[in-house]
This record gives C-alpha cells, sequence and structure tokens, in this order.
C-alpha cells in the first residue's frame, strides 16, 4: 500500500451530496412519544481525496425523541455544516468535530456528517472503521427493542419469535398503564431472558413507587423513566431502586456522562451517536465510562445499514460490553440500503464489516429509489 495511505492525511471536500430518504418499516414501531411507519432520514455523501464518504442522520420527520427533525438537520447542514467544509483542506476528523461544536446543539445534523468523514478517513488509511476507531471485537453481541403492543398476547408472540431467531437481550417499551403487570406477564413467560424496559420519559418523579416495583423482575435496567434533559430527579430516583438505572435522551456529552455519572443519576449509559454529536464524542463517552468501569451499550435510531455500520464500528470497543439496540437489518427492512445487508450470527451477534471504511458497499439503486429529496453542493 502507498504509505501516502497508511498515514493518511488531509483532504480537500469537493462536492457534498444530501439526500433524505423515506424506509418502508417492516411493521410500525411504536413508543411512549409516537408511532413510525416509515424511516424518514438524511444520507450524507461527502467526496474527497478521489474517495466518498457516508453518514446517516438520524432525526426523525417530526419531533418526539428530540427537537431535531429531517427539516432542521437539513437546514443547519446547508447553511452552517456543508459550508463550513466544503473546498476547505480538512486535516482530521476533529477538525470536523470542532466546526459542528461551534454550533450549539443539532447534534444528529453534526453526527451525519461527521461519520461521512469517519468513512473517508478510514478509507484513506486503508483500514475499516472499527479498527480505525480503537475497536478490538470481530463480532458483537445485539439484542432487540420491541414496540409498544397493542397487548401482552402480541408482546409475548414478538418476544418468544426473537429469541427463536437468537437475539441476545429483550428491550420492551413501557409507559404508565403498560408497565408492572405487562413486565410480570413477561417474566411468567420467560423467567431468565436478559430483560429490560425503556420509558423513553414517560415518567415523573411521582411514579417512583410503580417503578419501585418493577425492581422485583430482575431487569438488566430501566432506560430513560424521567424528563429527557433531567440528572438531579435521575439520581433522586436511582437511590430509590434496586435496579440500575440507564440513561439515554439526557446524556448529550461527556460532559453530561461525566455529570450523571457524579451524580448517582445511572449506573449504565446508552451511547447513540446522532445524539451526542458523532462518534468522537461518542468514544469520549465510552472512554469516560470504561476507565470508571461503568458499561455502556450502543442504541440504536432505527438506522439503515449506512448509520447500523457505524454503530457496529463503535460497538467494537472495549467497553461495549452489554448488547446493543443493533439488530439484523431484515429486523426493520425489507431491503438495506448496503451489501452484505447485516445477519444475525447463530451465536446472537453480528459481524464487524472488515473491508475499509464503513466496510459495507451502498447501493446506489436502492438509495435513489427511497430519495424524497437531494441537494449537491460544490464549492
Ligand atoms: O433497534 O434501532 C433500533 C430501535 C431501538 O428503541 C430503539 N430506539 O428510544 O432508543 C429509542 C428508540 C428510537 C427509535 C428513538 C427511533 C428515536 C427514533
Amino acid at each position: 500500500m502507498p504509505e501516502i495511505l497508511l498515514e493518511g492525511g488531509s483532504m480537500i471536500v469537493e462536492r457534498v451530496e444530501l439526500r433524505v430518504i423515506q424506509m418502508p418499516l417492516k411493521e410500525p414501531f411504536e413508543t411512549s412519544f409516537g408511532r413510525e411507519h416509515q424511516r424518514e432520514a438524511i444520507l450524507v455523501t461527502v467526496y474527497a481525496d478521489g474517495l466518498e464518504g457516508w453518514g446517516e442522520v438520524v432525526a426523525s420527520r417530526d419531533f418526539g425523541y428530540s427537537y431535531e427533525t429531517t427539516e432542521t438537520a437539513w437546514y443547519v447542514l446547508r447553511t452552517f455544516l456543508i459550508p463550513a467544509v466544503l473546498g476547505r483542506e480538512i486535516p482530521d476528523v476533529e477538525t470536523v468535530a470542532r466546526i459542528g461544536e461551534r454550533l450549539r446543539g443539532h447534534p444528529m445534523a453534526r453526527a451525519g456528517l461527521e461519520a461521512a468523514f469517519w468513512d473517508l478517513f478510514a478509507r484513506q488509511a486503508g483500514m475499516p472503521l472499527a479498527r480505525y476507531l480503537g475497536g478490538v471485537r470481530d463480532r458483537i453481541p445485539v439484542g432487540v427493542s420491541i414496540g409498544l403492543q397493542p397487548g401482552d398476547a402480541e408482546l409475548l408472540e414478538k418476544i418468544r419469535g426473537y429469541l427463536e431467531e437468537g437475539y441476545r437481550r429483550i428491550k420492551v417499551k413501557i409507559k404508565p398503564g403498560r408497565d408492572v403487570e405487562m413486565i410480570a406477564a413477561i417474566r411468567r413467560a420467560f423467567p431468565e431472558i436478559p430483560l429490560m424496559a425503556d420509558a423513553n420519559s414517560a415518567y415523573t418523579l411521582e411514579d417512583a413507587d410503580r417503578l419501585a416495583a418493577l425492581d422485583e423482575f430482575g431487569l438488566m435496567m430501566i432506560e430513560q423513566p424521567l424528563h429527557w434533559d433531567d440528572l438531579y430527579e435521575h439520581a433522586l430516583l436511582q437511590a430509590r431502586l434496586r435496579t440500575p438505572l440507564c440513561l439515554d435522551e439526557s446524556i448529550h456529552s461527556v460532559r453530561h456522562a461525566r455529570a450523571a455519572l457524579e451524580l448517582g443519576s445511572c449506573r449504565i449509559i446508552n451511547i447513540k451517536p446522532g445524539r451526542v454529536g458523532g462518534l468522537l464524542e461518542a468514544r469520549r463517552i465510552h472512554d469516560l465510562c470504561h476507565a470508571r468501569g461503568v458499561p455502556v451499550w450502543c442504541g440504536g435510531m432505527l438506522e439503515t445499514g449506512i448509520g447500523r455500520a457505524a454503530n457496529v464500528a463503535l460497538a467494537s470497543l472495549p467497553g461495549f460490553t452489554l448488547p446493543g439496540d443493533l439488530s439484523a437489518s431484515d429486523r426493520y427492512y425489507h431491503e438495506d440500503l448496503i451489501d452484505p445487508p447485516f445477519v444475525l450470527q447463530p451465536d446472537g451477534t453480528l459481524a464487524v464489516p472488515t473491508g475499509p471504511g464503513l466496510g459495507v458497499a451502498v447501493d446506489r439503486r436502492r438509495v435513489d429509489r427511497v430519495t424524497v429529496r437531494m441537494e449537491a453542493f460544490r464549492p
């Protein structure tokens, strides 16, 4: 390999493309904040140095999980972020992250652009993204996140199916009225499975007794029960529960992660690159938690294979000791945008791609079929 490839180096951004895509989900996904029938997302393609890099912006069409939407992310990318990199010499991913950090907020928009640069720089170095990030695993254990179902019977049926497929842990969504009795029903049917519950901020501190009633079911964790940017009340709640709390929505940066751990707001952290502004910040949170012996796992946002490949690479870092919300392509979509798609291995893992960059080929014809809006930017 030519030396320059091994060393990596600056690249000049020749062109950037943005696409809004709409991918029909195999089945609707319902959480305490709403129901999605199709996944809308933005794909970012950056062309530099004769290479292309791909990133996915995980904002949804509607707000709910966060204030970001496809529309706000598109605006932020085309107005601020893309002009700041276009035609410029970019020496490393850190530079892209610093440009993003000048914006306050909008982490999903920033993360999508940064991801394309991670893909580019890893390709330039001739390395799989996982190794470029410092990953150590060649396969990662995965779980499945099941949306709210009409009733317990349907939910138990879904759980049975996913266990048969080989998923290693089951996450169910809860909200007031669909919690203690529902978890009890799951435990009666599946006394031993690794099980966790995600509330997506559906509760308040006044529900502490109800949440404490979940202690008897041996859940791995309860995820984000309280307000989406709260740390303080989660600390009060954690003090009253035996079950570990895991924070998702509330952790926007490594500073939040440190504050949450110091305050005792949680004992586990869900890391999503899109929520924290990119893979670089995601790795900083991983590093902090790993040094303190705090388990982390990689969250999911119903990504296409493009975003999933970046998440899988992240989850190969040593501190990702718990199965993530990283299921196989066919759990979400009839047809993924990448080749090969992610397939669940018999041991309940996904294989970490070994080719350069994301290590998966983007199928342009399929991308074109699901694209509803496109814009190209040149210097
Ligand atoms: O497997 O990608 C997946 C879905 C995991 O439950 C999941 N994601 O609250 O974390 C969440 C939820 C989500 C999905 C949030 C889409 C926002 C958008």
